[in-house]
């Protein structure tokens, strides 16, 4: 059967997407006809100098808007018509999409372009975005979706296209959701952890290798799952269980990649815990150094992601040095055992230092990731983490902490036992994974944020190599965080204050420049509606400021409300006015005012704060004079002059 495999943007660019390359060696072994699309890396290296940040690691969310995809398509049509006419051409009549969270708008919009040219074909989705949830039922809306894989597809996806060989449909299997007539049905769960030793191995050799960024590496997963169950991470959920490799069956697909491409040295283990298995570990790396001494066709390096366990004796470090690993990272995450233990973290930082000590002794480079802010985590066990720093730099060579601080992982235990852990719960938005506190005010992301801070203030202070920031910058780094934080409490003016300091960094962010392009609009609306607060201010100045507080009492939220407010919709405040007649023109013209900012459609409005003033989402607007100010800087961040007509830079132009 003919099939082609497509990756949409975004994913990462330093080497092909594993995900794709297992699903293509499973296809071909088991006798299906293979092509890859890895648009990811074709849209990636055509990218405009405007649209360079967005395949990086912290603007992954710009592909999760539609309005910014479709920009995205409509500026690159000619790119997008000429991939679709090569899937078309290769006469595929499946084809399948390996879909993750940054990818499943572009990948529906390629569907649709799919389906538009030639509806006969069949279009498949699969990948880690339907391993868990709803989100297989909610794909299967899209009408130029037919079928989605949930989960692991090694097995299901071969013999789900030997099924359509054979029999011309789509056959309902365990993993497989489709549509029959008006009907959404699934196949029930596949098996979460295959049994790796007898999964083909991966298949790079339909990739366009010579496009990616890292010539030297090549991608390698000996393991799926993890041993533990950290309350953080979802990890357990997404694949419920671990499943490793034998050391013989890594050394034999390591050794296959090794000869198609001998230029690839560096080996780059995806696991996420490479050694729940210490011992499978153990045999890999003696047959690596056996090998050795007859070719030196497995001379790699490699580096892997552990935890931290007794098992990582002196004998196995010093043989995963002699076989090539150069480089161990260790999720230490706090140097608190109590912390860790809420963390369900199944180690003492006794343990972590022998085996920090032990590995660094064998000469591997010895990484250190850390989360900062847990909940519940004080002040001072936070001290004990930078104490646990400090007294193990001599056995690190890097120390990394999360650049979310602690975030709540969908699908996480943390996450859905928040209350459990103290967090506050204002239901479930957008940003609130990153953004959330504590009942008790004592933890939030300005706190987590100064902690953040200070831990890479003490690691640079220590001489240990740390995460290096957006650009390489730590100061943008927390210029994007804050701003993006402002922007989520709505603190507009804050907000617009982070991105001009960020712009006079790294004019080129396109996120950055498309906020600013809205905060700037919004500023143009603000001198009428200042100019309206003050008419109506100084129209009624003689209302006492007693009468003024029980018309906000009395009408409590409505003022923030962004729909229209109609007075017979407040019967307290009708009621109060009816008894003091005389405040009835006050009332009437302040409504009129907040329609009028509302038609203004700039986030403004009346707000009670020591008087009724105009507001900015939730900051104070002070007058004419900081307005002008803010516009004026706002206007030259984007390349403008200070009246906001005339352009001068040519990204502008483009971009409007
Ligand atoms: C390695 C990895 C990465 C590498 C990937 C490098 C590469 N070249 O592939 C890097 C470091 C780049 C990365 C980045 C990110 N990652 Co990542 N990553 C992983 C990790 C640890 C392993 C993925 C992997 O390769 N697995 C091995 C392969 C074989 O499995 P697979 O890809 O799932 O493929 C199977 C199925 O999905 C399915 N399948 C895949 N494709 C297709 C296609 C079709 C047609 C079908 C039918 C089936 C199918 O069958 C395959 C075989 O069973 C997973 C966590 C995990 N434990 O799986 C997270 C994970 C995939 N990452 C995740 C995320 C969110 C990201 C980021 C977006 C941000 C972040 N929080 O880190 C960034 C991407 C940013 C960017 N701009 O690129 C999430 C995805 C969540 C979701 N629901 O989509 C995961 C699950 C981690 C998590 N729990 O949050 N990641
Ligand atoms: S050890 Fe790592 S991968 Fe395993 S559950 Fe804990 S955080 Fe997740």
């Amino acid at each position: 059967m003919k099939v082609a495999l497509v990756q949409m943007p975004v994913w990462w660019t330093l080497d092909p997407p594993l995900g794709l390359a297992q699903m293509a060696g499973c296809l071909r072994a088991a006798g299906h006809e293979v092509s890859v699309f890895d648009l990811n890396i074709q849209l990636w290296r055509r990218r405009s100098p405007q649209s360079h940040a967005l395949w990086s690691w912290e603007q992954f969310h710009f592909w999760n808007y539609e309005e910014r995809v479709d920009k995205f398509f409509k500026e690159n049509r000619a790119a997008l018509e000429s991939f679709l006419e090569s899937i078309l051409k290769t006469d595929a009549r499946v084809i399948g999409f390996s879909v993750n969270i940054g990818s499943q708008i572009p990948s529906l919009r390629m569907a649709e372009m799919i389906k538009k040219a030639d509806p006969s074909r069949l279009v498949v989705f699969g990948g880690q975005y339907f391993f868990l949830g709803d989100k297989t039922a909610e794909m299967l809306k899209n009408p130029p979706v037919d079928v989605v894989f949930q989960g692991a597809a090694d097995e299901s996806f071969p013999l789900f296209l030997t099924d359509y060989a054979r029999t011309g449909r789509a056959v309902l299997r365990p993993g497989v959701g489709l549509r029959q007539g008006e009907k959404i049905v699934l196949g029930g769960a596949v098996s979460p952890v295959p049994q790796l030793d007898k999964v083909p191995f991966a298949d790079f050799s339909l990739f366009p290798m010579d496009l990616y960024e890292d010539q030297g590496r090549i991608p390698f997963a000996a393991s799926r799952g993890c041993v533990w169950a950290c309350h953080y991470c979802s990890t357990h959920r997404f694949w419920n269980g671990y499943s490793c490799m034998s050391g013989d069956r890594m050394f034999a697909e390591i050794l296959h990649h090794r000869r198609l491409f001998p230029q690839r040295t560096h080996v780059d283990f995806y696991d996420i815990t490479a050694n729940g298995r210490p011992e499978n570990l153990f045999r890999f790396a003696q047959l690596v150094r056996d090998h050795h001494q007859r070719s030196t066709l497995m001379t790699i390096g490699w580096k892997i992601n552990a935890i931290v366990r007794p098992e990582m004796t002196p004998e196995l470090l010093s043989a995963l040095y002699e076989a090539g690993c150069m480089e161990i990272i260790y999720g230490i995450e706090s140097g608190s055992p109590r912390v860790l233990k809420r963390m369900n973290k199944n180690y003492s930082p006794s343990v972590a230092e022998r085996v920090l000590r032990d590995t660094h002794a064998a000469r591997i480079t010895t990484t250190a990731n850390f989360m900062l802010g847990y909940p519940g985590e004080t002040e001072e066990e936070f001290g004990m983490t930078l104490d646990f720093l400090r007294g193990n730099a001599a056995s690190l060579d890097k120390a990394y902490a999360s650049a979310t601080f602690t975030s709540l992982e969908e699908n996480s235990y943390l996450t859905e036992h928040r209350a459990e852990f103290g967090i506050r719960d204002p239901g479930l938005k957008v940003g609130h994974s990153l953004y959330w506190e504590t009942e008790d005010g004592l933890n939030s992301y300005l706190v987590r944020m100064d902690r953040y801070v200070r831990f890479r203030a003490l690691a640079e202070q220590l001489g240990l190599e740390a995460y290096k920031g957006i650009n390489g910058e730590v100061e943008l780094e927390r210029l994007s965080k804050l701003a993006q934080y402002f922007l989520y409490t709505d603190n507009r003016l804050r907000a617009t204050e982070m991105y001009l300091q960020y712009a006079q960094r790294a004019a080129d962010s396109e996120t950055a420049r498309g906020d600013l392009r809205e905060f700037q609009r919004e500023l143009e609306a603000f001198p009428q509606a200042l100019r309206r607060f003050e008419r109506w201010r100084n129209g009624h100045s003689e209302v006492p400021a007693s009468a003024q507080e029980t018309i906000w009492e009395k009408a409590n939220a409505w003022l923030t409300d962004d729909k229209p407010f109609r007075l017979e919709e407040c019967p307290q405040l009708a009621e109060w006015l009816r008894e003091n007649g005389r405040y009835k023109d006050y009332v009437d013209d302040m409504l009129e005012t907040h329609a009028f900012l509302q038609g203004l459609k700039c986030h403004a409005f009346l707000r009670w704060d020591k008087g009724f003033r105009l507001f900015w989402g939730r900051d104070v607007v002070e007058g004419p004079g900081r307005v002008a100010g803010l516009l004026e800087e706002v206007s030259a961040a984007l390349g403008q002059d200070a009246s906001g007509g005339k352009v001068k830079d040519e990204r502008m132009v483009n971009s409007r």
